[in-house]
């Protein structure tokens, strides 16, 4: 599925304005290389060896080629001040209230996704290196209070739509990139960091989850998916998750 510019389809709210600046470097891109070689052939022809027996070492000193230059600078700067730097502010300044988002923590390893929710309560359990095994991937202790209804899963990350959804994304092992591209999201997960990420999905579906840095040999394989659900959808598969501790 793709978009305008062959970008992939756009399922979160800020897709938009990413989208809106990467036509916009692209645009000024392809005006400067069709530009850059309309003036090339210029050249070869204006300053071949017949008509300029004596080389001249001196630049261009037009008023065209100062004003060109101008431009393209003032283009620069109006991406990167206009458009560029306020994006990523809302990104990095503007978290969503804990109490209104949805929030997961999601534990990058060689080389799967762990997704781990808090439960009901809302409060993650307490987890333990020690505790780390196969069938306990994020070392989550049960015993804690808090953690009786958390859920967990590999490589699925469930999500309602339309509400914030904010991340805290760290690594078992080495540097992993959450990669989200419908959403528009990319952010490294390092080891012994908690990276906060959010974002709005806006859009119901399924989406994949791809780590975007390489990480190992099996980083190739390293593939998760996002499930945007409605919000009833979303109650029920927390439900059924949950049915799963009980037993
Ligand atoms: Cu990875």
């Amino acid at each position: 599925m793709l978009n305008y510019l062959g970008l992939p389809i756009a399922a979160s709210e800020h897709a938009g304005e990413i989208d809106h600046m990467i036509s916009l470097v692209h645009w000024l891109m392809l005006l400067m290389f069709v530009g850059w070689g309309l003036f090339f052939i210029y050249v070869l022809f204006r300053f071949r060896k017949g008509a300029n027996p004596r080389a001249d070492y001196v630049g261009a000193k037009g008023k065209l080629s100062k004003g060109t230059e101008i431009a393209i600078v003032v283009a620069e700067v109006v991406l990167l001040v206009g458009y560029a730097i306020p994006a990523w502010a809302r990104r990095v300044q503007q978290f969503p209230a804990e109490s209104e988002a949805t929030v997961v923590r999601v534990i990058a390893e060689q080389f799967a996704w762990n997704i781990h929710y808090p439960g009901a309560d809302g409060r993650f359990g307490r987890t333990d290196i020690n505790r780390v095994s196969s069938e306990n991937p994020i070392g989550l202790d049960r015993t804690d209070p808090d953690a009786k209804d958390d859920l967990t899963t590999i490589n699925q990350l469930t999500l309602p739509v339309d509400r914030p959804v904010l991340v805290h994304l760290s690594s078992k092992d080495v540097i992993h990139s959450f990669g989200l591209f419908e959403m528009r999201v990319k952010q490294d997960a390092v080891p012994g960091l908690d990276m906060p990420v959010w974002f709005i999905p806006n859009r119901i579906g399924d989406y994949e989850i791809a780590c975007s840095q390489l990480c190992g040999l099996g980083h190739y394989r390293m593939r998760g998916f996002i499930n945007v659900k409605s919000e009833a959808d979303y109650r029920a598969f927390l439900a059924e998750e949950a049915k799963f501790l009980t037993q």
